[in-house]
């Protein structure tokens, strides 16, 4: 493509475009750019073993991981006529396997539920003495359970990261706790525009009323709602992206069921609104996206001639490296997740690839104080055989100062009666930790023990012990192994690492190296409150703004 095509199919897009984003195109080397990805487009869906990019590729806008900070990257970026390269470790989940489903479901897990284990890892690992895990083909499936030595963090791969597998709760944080967890950010212009924003552009809707107190497939809410009620403590609706209304058409038979087959940690063959459907379509629609699929950036350093050289591995789907290349990028976005930036952060730094990067890198990591726990009903307070996968509703008790705890009440899916109410606890534990590059051993840990999870566990305790008293009932003890009543060694919600105006300046640059930027949950404090995606989707839709607007027109 020559110069002047390339900027006319720029302005088509992006109709009037300032004349200072056209120097910075400009600058960047858009020519040799748009010549590299128009042959990397092809080369990257036709002819996956290929080299992405091939070496010595330049492009002006590449974005590390496809989750919620990357997805709001790419479209502004893209829609701000510029274009961009995802660089995605996980695979595109587009291809039906043998039995026509892209996701296996939970209860007949296979090669596409973890990635590159030979053996599932499920948060609820244990059942009436039995642990439930299966054997497995190694893959590169979809779900995550990274181990560090104090904590195992679920994740999700692929080009849609976390919202390929998470519940899809959409919680907009309480105002005064994300004003105390992020003074230096304008609550009005969140609360004003930018959760608006990601609300609307997620999709983000709420469940029927009237139909969710008659429907089979919500009894376990109900019942967890009503014991909590009898104990004085107040539940709320929480909104989500899982298309209610398909649910309700699901429940009438009349479309493939998803949630309400069993699917969801390990992907949802329908009815989510997961970001390949909402922000990445919009991205990829206005053409001037690339994903590179199955490539795990594994370097970011300043090249001579200005720019950030950006070294990645494409992996097999059994995960071997097949090839290593690099590309230039003039401005590289790290959206590989909280874990995922921090450990490329750090690794930088250590290895004296970005060695100037702030003390900070690495600080302020928390698990957004989940806990798990499961009660046992009585018998005449049935949990229903039928479940949604798809919560709906918390106890929300974050204002107290002896249990400060906001409690999903999640689904058990196991397709009969259990009589088990099962929380994820959102706790205020205000431990934190960090991430520490060990230079013998080229690897990056995390420095939580789970010790640091008693303050969080002590929080829900109260909670859930006052419950107990209520009703006459007691903890499972069987859920999270054998004679183990706490879920206190995973978390769904890794917060921090690079954080908001320490790690990064007040809009996720990192000073020290103009044109490299964190835009994703590594940004937030390690406790929002609540499940977290709306909070990093809307905090990338305000820096990503002031940066297209500062940084790049
Ligand atoms: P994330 O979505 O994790 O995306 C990072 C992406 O970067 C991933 O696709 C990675 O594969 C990729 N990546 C990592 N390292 C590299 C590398 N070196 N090179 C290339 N790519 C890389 O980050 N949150 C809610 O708000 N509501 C829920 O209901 C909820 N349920 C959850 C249930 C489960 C089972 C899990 C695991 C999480 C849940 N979460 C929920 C958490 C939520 O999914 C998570 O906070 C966000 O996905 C984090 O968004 P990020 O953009 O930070």
């Amino acid at each position: 493509m020559t110069d002047s095509r390339a900027r006319g199919a720029d302005d088509a897009i992006r109709g009037a475009a300032s004349v200072s984003r056209r120097r910075f195109l400009a600058g960047a080397g858009l020519t040799v750019g748009v010549a590299a990805l128009s042959s990397m487009s092809g080369a990257a869906s036709a002819a996956p073993g290929r080299v992405a990019g091939g070496e010595g590729g330049r492009i002006p806008a590449l974005v590390i991981g496809s989750g919620y900070g990357g997805a709001v990257a790419a479209l502004r970026l893209t829609q701000a006529g510029i274009r961009t390269q995802i660089v995605e470790m996980g695979r595109r989940w587009d291809t039906p396997g043998p039995d026509g489903k892209i996701f296996c479901g939970m209860l007949q897990p296979d090669k596409r539920s973890m990635w590159l284990s030979d053996r599932t890892a499920q948060p609820v690992s244990n059942f009436m003495g039995f642990g439930i895990d299966k054997d497995i083909e190694k893959y590169t499936g979809v779900l995550d359970c990274e181990r560090f030595s104090g904590i195992s963090v679920y994740q999700g791969r692929g080009v849609g990261g976390g919202s390929l597998v998470n519940g899809g709760m959409a919680v907009t944080p309480k105002r005064a706790w994300f004003e105390e967890i992020l003074p230096s950010v304008d609550a009005n212009e969140m609360y004003g525009t930018y959760f608006p924003r990601a609300n609307a552009a997620l999709g983000v809707n709420t469940i029927d009323k009237d139909w969710f107190e008659s429907t089979p497939w919500y009894q376990f809410t109900r019942t967890a709602r009503k014991t909590a009620h009898r104990s004085g403590y107040t539940t709320e609706f929480v909104p989500n992206v899982y298309d209610f209304e398909y649910m309700e058409q699901e429940a009438a038979g009349a479309v493939t069921r998803s949630a309400l087959d069993g699917e969801v940690i390990y992907g949802n063959n329908a009815g989510k609104k997961s970001l390949d459907k909402t922000y990445l379509a919009q991205a990829a629609a206005t053409g001037l996206l690339t994903v590179t699929p199955l490539h795990r950036v594994a370097a970011v350093a300043p090249t001579a001639g200005g720019g950030y050289s950006v070294t990645m591995e494409q992996l097999d789907e059994q995960g071997g490296v097949v090839a290593t290349t690099a590309v230039t990028a003039d401005r590289v976005f790290f959206a590989a997740g909280s874990v995922g930036t921090s450990k490329l952060l750090v690794s930088m730094k250590g290895q004296g690839h970005l060695p100037n990067l702030s003390p900070q890198v690495g600080e302020g990591w928390g698990n957004n104080g989940n806990i798990m726990v499961g009660r046992a009903n009585h018998m005449w307070d049935a949990t229903g055989a039928k479940q949604a996968t798809i919560p709906t509703m918390g106890i929300d008790n974050w204002d107290d100062p002896v249990a400060p705890v906001f409690a999903e009440i999640a689904p058990l899916p196991a397709g009969l009666e259990t009589y088990v109410s099962l929380y994820l606890a959102i706790t205020k534990n205000p431990e934190r930790a960090r991430f520490q590059f060990d230079p013998a051993a080229g690897k990056v840990d995390l420095t939580w023990s789970q010790s640091q999870n008693q303050t969080g566990i002590d929080m829900a305790k109260t909670l859930f012990d006052k419950i107990n008293r209520k009703e006459g009932t007691i903890y499972r003890t069987d859920l999270f192994g054998v004679y183990k009543t706490w879920g206190d060694d995973f978390t769904y919600h890794p917060l921090g690492g690079a954080l908001l105006d320490k790690a990064t300046d007040n809009y996720g640059r990192l000073p020290e190296y103009p044109g490299l930027y964190v835009v994703d949950g590594a940004l937030v404090p390690g406790n929002v409150g609540v499940n977290p995606f709306v909070t990093i989707t809307a905090l990338a839709e305000r820096n990503m703004e002031r940066i297209i607007a500062t940084d790049i027109r």
